[in-house]
This record gives structure tokens, sequence and C-alpha cells, in this order.
């Protein structure tokens, strides 16, 4: 199974996958299958995976920027994983496991790419509670109306990592059913990718352990966690977040350091 990142140009989520993809090499060798999904055109974003040796995916998304609410575009980057299903690299995968580029692979993660969910699996995101206005929510596809039940509010489950298998949205035209609701309601939701994964699928998606999204501001992160999840503040952050910036947040941010050569720490004075 592949693990799949996917990026924009921002330069910070370059970084930051180089520090994942070399984690992940290091517990589970150089050959692990890993793939880039990038859907902008710099030059240099493609020099840089290149040099990685990281195998890079150019994908067009369905969902456009300018098709995107405004305030969504500058995380354009993190709605391409809903469409993984589609990508031409991964159309003979019946799964991929989705990891965001700020996360560090920590200890071994082949209990997990064992796992083979009905729809999807994600670990619950514990920051965010899960609240929505909507009872159901209308789309259309081809023509015809369809409606969605909104889940009962228990938790949302975080996209940082998110197992999908790929042959069950590719069937009966599932993706596209997704697709067109994403589109039609990627205005009324609160956390972009995040949400549309969580209303549209619901009690689909399978709930993973927590090792396997762990944010380091959590207590037990250093002890349990198998992939370490930066979310919230970034490994370079000083002053953003600082409520987040406790527990194993240092030492994560240290081990993830480690990763990085002495011109990317360099680098990420300017961030
Ligand atoms: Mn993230």
């Amino acid at each position: 199974m592949k693990i799949v990142f996917c990026i924009d140009d921002n330069p910070r989520y370059l970084l930051l996958l180089k520090a994942a993809v070399r984690s992940l090499r290091a517990l589970h060798g150089s050959d692990v299958p890993c793939l880039c999904v990038y859907a902008g055109q710099d030059g240099s974003v493609v020099d840089a995976l290149e040099n990685e040796a990281v195998p890079l995916a150019r994908y067009t998304p369905r969902l456009l920027p300018e098709l995107l609410p405004q305030r969504a575009r500058r995380c354009v980057g993190c709605f391409l994983k809903l469409e993984l299903a589609l990508v031409p690299e991964l159309k003979d995968d019946d799964f991929a496991l989705y990891c965001d580029a700020d996360v560090l692979f920590y200890r071994a993660v082949t209990e997990l790419l064992n796992i083979r969910p009905g729809y999807m699996g994600m670990a619950r995101e514990a920051t965010a509670p899960f609240f929505h206005e909507h009872q159901r929510l209308g789309y259309q596809f081809r023509e015809r109306n369809y409606t969605v039940p909104m889940p009962f509010p228990i938790w949302t489950f975080s996209s940082g990592v998110a197992l999908f298998n790929l042959r069950r949205l590719r069937r009966r035209d599932l993706i596209d059913h997704f697709l067109a609701f994403s589109l039609q309601h990627a205005e009324n939701i609160g956390n972009f990718d995040q949400s549309l994964l969580n209303y549209f699928f619901g009690k689909r998606i399978m709930r993973l352990p927590d090792r396997w999204n762990r944010p380091p501001y959590q207590h037990d992160c250093q002890e349990t966690a198998h992939i370490v999840h930066f979310h919230g503040p970034k490994p370079w952050d000083k002053n953003a977040f600082p409520e987040l910036r406790i527990n194993c947040f240092e030492a994560m941010r240290a081990v993830w350091m480690g990763y990085l050569r002495e011109d990317e720490l360099e680098q990420l004075k300017h961030f």
C-alpha cells in the first residue's frame, strides 16, 4: 500500500513533506512505496521532489481553487486528498494511506497498512467538537437530487491520516457523488476537507486507534504515537497556539528537526 502525501505551492509544506518522508524511510527503508500528489506548476517543487526521490503525481483536481470559497484557497492542497480515488497513478491501488505533510513517522506503521476499512479509516480529532447546524444536506448529481442525513454528533474524525478504500470509492460513482456534494457545500461547511469527509461519510468512517494520528500536545504522544501529527502549531512555531505547545510538543519538534539538513534548518528561521 502506498503512503500518499498531497502538497500545494506553500514552501512550508515542501519542507514538512521532506521530514515526513525521511522519517518514514528511517523506519521502513528507502523502498517503502510512497507518492506525492501535486497540483501546482512550480518547477522548483518538482525538482525538490525528484532530489528527494519521492515519486510525483501531477494532478489537476476537479475541486479547482476557483470553485472553492475564497477562505479555502490558501490551503487548496488539503482538498487533494478527497480525489485520490481518481489519481491515475493510483488507479491500480485498492487502498492508500493518506498522510498530511505535517506528520512525523515515529514508530512502524506495518499494522496500520494491514487494516482494510469498508470506506475509510481515521482517528478521532480531539480538539474539534462535532458541530453542525444542518439536519441534512442535499446535493444534485446528474440532474437528480440526493439527501445526506448529517451524522449524529459524537466526534469528528481527523483527516490528517486517512486510510482510503479507493476501490470502494470508485464503485457506483461514489467518488463522483462525493465530489458533487463537496462542490455544492464547500461554502456551507466549517473545516474544509475534514468536514466534507465527516459530513458525507459519517458513520461509514471506521475509527482508527489514536496511535495512528497523535498530536504532540497530547500527554501520551511520545509514549504511544506511531504517527505524530503536528496539528495546530507547526514544529517551527514559537508564538502561535501557546495552549497547544505543551506536553510532548518540544520533544517531538526536536525529533522532527533531526530530519532536516543544515540549510533547511536555516530556512526554518524565515517561516
Ligand atoms: Mn495536518
